[in-house]
């Protein structure tokens, strides 16, 4: 509880459409504003795929500098997290590619699992050569965790030396093919972490609100967005990613855990200037 809480806001993601959630930012403008938004509302931390006009999900480097420099223009200090996810299917270089950009920031899917319907690649052979990409580019991973091999798998690539402390480990709960989001899973996880590691959770859907109020209580942080989930209550669309970040820094001020700033951000998750 005493760390600041680090609200991550997943503004548009890869599977999210405009037909189900009609407020899904796009275009770079729109991406932008929707970031100032979110920032405005207690975000610190913008995770960050891309779209081409049509709403197809998209790794064309084009894409991300636009998305990036619209952002930066409006929110110059927020710290931008690009994917390195992508949508299914998405070739391994092609994940790769805005990297060139050096963010400070990337995402580091470390496991293959089912994803829906789908399968989600992440060879280990290409999960290094990712992370060794990030590390020569200044750029701090933050590690998807989908279920507990995951964890074990970054625990085992620390020991090779792939990933250097401070480790920024996000668990993402309630992908059709990961762990749910109940919150024995998430008292499981947590309590399989050494000291000394930063964690947050992204619960996708109905998992998204009761999962982030757990991790304010218990010292973790929190990623919420239309990215993961598109409700604000049962039934009922958010009007904005604002919205939903507004809601858990509202909760968190209430409870004594104040937002972290973005340089309070950088410095918890050990992002070199
Ligand atoms: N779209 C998912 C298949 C990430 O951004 O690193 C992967 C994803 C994770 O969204
Ligand atoms: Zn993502």
């Amino acid at each position: 509880m005493n760390e600041p809480l680090i609200l991550t806001c997943a503004i548009t993601g890869a599977e999210t459409t405009r037909e189900r959630q009609p407020a899904l930012p796009i275009t770079p403008v729109e991406q932008a504003i929707a970031a100032e938004e979110a920032v405005r509302a207690g975000a610190s931390v913008i995770h960050l795929h891309v779209r081409e006009d049509d709403g197809r999900p998209s790794q064309r480097l084009e894409r991300f500098e636009e998305s990036i420099r619209a952002i930066k223009a409006r929110v110059p200090d927020v710290i931008i997290q690009i994917s390195t996810g992508g949508a299914v299917g998405e070739p391994i270089e092609n994940r790769a590619r805005p990297l060139q950009l050096k963010p400070e920031m990337a995402s580091l899917n470390v496991g293959t699992m089912n994803f829906g319907d789908d399968v989600f690649w992440n060879h280990p052979k290409e999960v290094r050569a990712l992370a060794k990409k990030m590390s020569d580019a200044g750029v701090k991973p933050e590690l998807e965790i989908y279920e507990a091999g995951m964890l074990e798998q970054v625990f085992r690539l620390k020991k090779e030396g792939v990933l250097e402390d401070p480790l920024n480990v996000q668990f993402v709960l309630g992908v059709p093919g990961g762990m749910s989001g109940d919150l024995r899973n998430l008292m499981h996880l947590v309590s399989l972490l050494p000291s000394g590691i930063h964690w947050g959770v992204a619960g996708i859907g109905r998992y998204q609100l009761p999962l982030a109020l757990h991790a304010v209580i218990l010292g973790g942080h929190v990623r919420v967005g239309l990215e993961d989930n598109i409700f604000y209550h049962k039934g009922v669309l958010a009007k904005s990613n604002a919205e939903l970040v507004a809601r858990v820094a509202r909760v968190a001020g209430e409870v004594g855990r104040p937002v972290a700033s973005c340089a309070e951000a950088r410095a918890i998750l050990g992002i070199r200037n």
